[in-house]
């Protein structure tokens, strides 16, 4: 066997975009069909084999030799799972995904969850401004930067084990991320469905995961139908952004770490309401916990205020349009599980402008450093915009309140450029606020 330079063709670069990082690989590389990992972007340690001028045959012979007791698939894939080695011939993208050490590598993929357990940091700055201690539940560190990780995470886990085999996922960004960040962990093609007007470093940042993306419609709901399309074709599953038991199952983690982290229930929790998957998450792990006399500030834009509109009228209504630039809020009917939870809990549903929004998002930069969208910013804005203070007043929440915590939900739909157009948009002074 000689070593060879891996080449810096990619033929095999879709699928290999997607397996894990336990594996390493031995590479073939005929004359013709050379083919590596690198240009893939893998961290990936790879062992090439070079057959200059050889037949599929005598690479058979070699590389069985090599992997002495490998396991041997009838399609003349080896694996060792004791030295973590795969080995294959050149194939095309298309038959690759069918190979058993993508199997492999998707057991060791299912069994863990793809969420990280998310810092509870105490905020001085918030604290100052609530007049109580501000906890923010950190989900902008998530691998996917967002909270969406944990529900679709889980979703897609289940789904991979049922035997799908590949994922389609409407979004308005952080769901689509999280989804495709999900299919590379466990190996299976997605797709990605979002609004035209989604922004290219969200794109980008798909291709990147090894999605396919297509955008369609003006609004979630739009790309929404496209999915549910697709999902129809044999093998693909509909990865629901929001909408199902198991999204609101992983979400519920998040509370269970709260939990752990404080030991005594926090004075109220504040989040954001888009479909209402965190919602049915956190009141899922609000009872499971035992905490369910906690008040939720459920925090929308107007413009994306499904939610509340629903509450008003005591059954979901549509909204016509979605004119909040909270585009991550943007579904324009909420889960039928958020009118169950405002039974089961204490929900105090609050809507607040998007320049109260997106001010609250330059604060946050300013006080903690961290970047996160208008649909962030729509939480944060409960305690920037003093809401905490008049519902405390209002003899709407206790006037004394333990602690509160902030879900600091994330996002990927914000850069500086993003925010200062935001600020233009909204006629506010951008990053000259006085210090
Ligand atoms: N965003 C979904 C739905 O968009 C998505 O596709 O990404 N905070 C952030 C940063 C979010 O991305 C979302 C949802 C929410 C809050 C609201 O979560 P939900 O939908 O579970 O209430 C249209």
């Amino acid at each position: 066997m000689r070593q060879v330079e891996v080449a810096r063709t990619n033929v095999l670069g879709a699928p290999l975009s997607r397996l894990t990082e336990k594996w390493r690989f031995l590479f073939v590389c005929l004359e013709t069909r050379s083919c590596c990992a690198a240009q893939a972007g893998l961290r990936l340690t790879t062992t090439c084999l070079s057959l200059r001028g050889t037949g599929i045959a005598d690479w058979e012979t070699e590389a069985q030799q090599l992997m002495g007791a490998a396991q041997v698939h009838p399609e003349r894939q080896w694996w060792r799972e004791d030295l973590n080695l795969v080995s294959f011939p050149c194939l095309e993208p298309s038959v690759a995904p069918q190979c058993p050490w993508e199997a492999v590598a998707m057991e060791g993929a299912q069994s863990e969850p793809f969420y990280r357990v998310s810092p509870l940091l105490q905020s001085w700055a918030l604290s100052q401004v609530a007049g109580t201690t501000v906890f923010l539940k950190c989900e902008n560190v998530q691998p996917s930067g967002s909270f969406k990780i944990r529900g679709i995470g889980h979703f897609c886990q289940e789904m991979a084990r049922k035997g799908y085999r590949h994922l389609v996922c409407s979004s308005g960004g952080n769901a689509g991320i999280a989804a495709a960040y999900s299919a590379r962990r466990l190996g299976l093609p997605a797709t990605i469905v979002l609004p035209e007007a989604t922004s290219q470093q969200v794109v980008r940042r798909l291709q990147g995961e090894g999605a396919e993306v297509l955008l369609a419609g003006k609004v979630w709901d739009d790309a929404n139908l496209r999915a549910e399309e697709l999902a129809q074709r044999d093998g693909w599953v509909n990865v629901p952004p929001f909408d199902h038991p198991l999204i609101w199952e992983g979400n519920a983690s998040l509370v269970r770490e709260l939990q752990a982290s404080l030991g005594a229930p926090p004075g109220a929790v504040v989040l954001a309401v888009g479909g209402g998957g965190l919602l049915a998450g956190v009141a899922a792990g609000l009872l499971e916990v035992g905490w369910q006399h906690v008040p939720i500030i459920a925090m929308e834009t107007r413009g994306a205020h499904s939610f509340h509109a629903a509450l008003e009228a005591g059954r979901l209504v549509t909204l016509p349009d979605i004119t909040s630039v909270a585009k991550s809020l943007g579904a324009k009917t909420v889960t039928a599980q958020a009118l169950v939870c405002a039974r089961q809990c204490h929900i105090l549903s609050q809507v607040v402008e998007d320049a109260e929004a997106v001010s609250a998002v330059q604060r946050f930069l300013d006080d903690e450093r961290m970047l996160v969208e208008p649909a962030c910013g729509a939480a944060l804005a409960a305690i920037y915009s003093g809401l905490v203070g008049q519902l405390q007043a209002e003899g709407r929440l206790c006037p004394s309140l333990a602690s509160i915590v902030v879900i600091v939900c994330g996002g990927n739909n914000i850069n500086s450029q993003q925010l200062q157009a935001l600020q233009t948009q909204l006629g506010q002074s951008g990053g000259s606020r006085a210090v």
